[in-house]
């Protein structure tokens, strides 16, 4: 079989319209691997190989998507909007294909797992929608901002338990355990090496497990989490209304204020993650700003107190999570994130750091920011 009969058998697994005349890879993707898929007489659609090694329980997080996706597809419809441009699709298989038993069971129809143990997922490709790379002006910031919180709002009545797809992802108690094992395995031998790196987080533990007991007691709230708030997975229309929030593979229950802090990260750097002139890396109150309005437009009526008070401190916690994750890495010898050179995942905790403490310099403006903003 070539590759393209290869693919070509397993889109037709899927319930597909229209006769597949192209199957093209599409984007970057550093974890999974995309494909679009054309038809005449159908419409277009997106293909994925999901990544098991990243994402050990597929189907459960496929049965989190479907969940996720077919209640803001509800939202949407009881708002008069347009479902199949404001909801993302699974694309379930054709029910001939399946096995008595996979027939029996709900979430064995949303993916298809090849001869190789590989997971193939399918959606519809939303047609007119346009993506950013990175959010360039506060226009667009505050647009990315109003986006993650209708998502938010969509799914603020959304009950039902997901899976955790992947184990304490923004958990930095379960990350202190990997940390400490990470540190004690010396598995690449660079511990020794990396002093002031190890000092950056030590000196940072007991105010990051303090913020995390919040959200264990409750006195900060569990909500659906999108958990990978960066710009690109927005979907926008052509005249730049946000369309969907797209890429819910690590769709989970956590706290909201992930989704904050996370996309401040992502937004507000004025150089680039993983910059080697740290003098181009800082975090711009412009863009926090922007950010944070179009966020509250969407949820001001709807975070508790504490939320509130914690949100410029959520984007301090994942971007220390994230310095933690990247030098976690380094020590354990490269094995999650994939690396360009050498010392990628170095350069990429120095240049986390250097924004971390460009918020922490910032700190008191960011929390006057998130008062204005809630006093507008
Ligand atoms: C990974 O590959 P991407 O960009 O979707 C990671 C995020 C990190 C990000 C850092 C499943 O996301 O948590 O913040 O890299 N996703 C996973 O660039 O680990
Ligand atoms: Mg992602």
């Amino acid at each position: 079989m070539t590759p393209s009969d290869k693919l070509a058998n397993i889109v037709s697994r899927f319930a597909t319209e229209g006769t597949v005349t192209e199957i093209k890879p599409l984007g970057p993707g550093f974890i999974n691997d995309t494909f679009i898929v054309v038809t005449s007489g159908g419409p277009r659609y997106i293909l994925q190989r999901k990544n098991h090694n990243i994402f050990p329980d597929i189907p459960g997080m496929m049965q989190n998507i479907y969940l996720v996706t077919e209640h803001i597809r509800k939202k949407v419809e009881e708002a008069g909007g347009d479902p199949v441009r404001e909801a993302m699709t699974v694309i379930g298989r054709i029910p001939e294909t399946m096995t008595g038993q996979e027939k029996a069971g709900k979430a064995g129809d949303l993916f298809y797992q090849d001869e190789e143990g590989n997971y193939w997922t399918m959606t519809l490709f939303i047609e007119g929608s346009v993506t950013y790379e990175k959010a360039d002006t506060p226009a667009l910031a505050y647009k990315g901002g109003e986006g993650i919180g209708k998502f938010q709002a969509q799914l603020s009545d959304f009950t039902t338990p997901l899976n955790e797809t992947i184990k304490g992802f923004h958990n930095i108690r379960w990350r202190f355990r990997q940390w400490d094992e990470s540190l004690a395995r010396n598995a690449a031998g660079r511990v020794s090496s990396l002093t002031e790196e190890i000092g950056w987080i030590e000196s940072r533990r007991k105010e990051m497990l303090d913020f995390w007991t919040l959200v264990e007691t409750g006195a900060i709230p569990t909500r659906v989490t999108h958990n990978d708030t960066k710009i690109s997975n927005i979907l926008f229309d052509k005249e730049g209304n946000v369309l969907c929030v797209i890429d819910l593979d690590t769709c989970m229950s956590s706290t909201s204020l992930n989704d904050f802090g996370d996309a401040i990260r992502s937004y507000t750097n004025t150089g680039a993650e993983d910059d080697k002139d740290l003098s181009k890396v800082s975090m711009s109150m412009d863009m926090f700003r922007a950010y944070t309005q179009g966020y509250l437009s969407q949820r001001k009526g709807n975070l508790t107190d504490t939320e509130i008070d914690y949100l410029a401190f959520s984007a301090r916690y994942i971007t220390y999570e994230q310095v933690l994750r990247f030098l976690m890495d380094y020590i354990d010898g490269d094995t999650y994130y994939k690396t360009a050179y050498p010392e990628h995942n170095l350069v990429r905790t120095r240049a986390q750091y250097r924004l971390l403490q460009s918020m922490e310099s910032q700190y008191d403006e960011m929390v006057r920011t998130v008062k204005e903003c809630i006093m507008q």
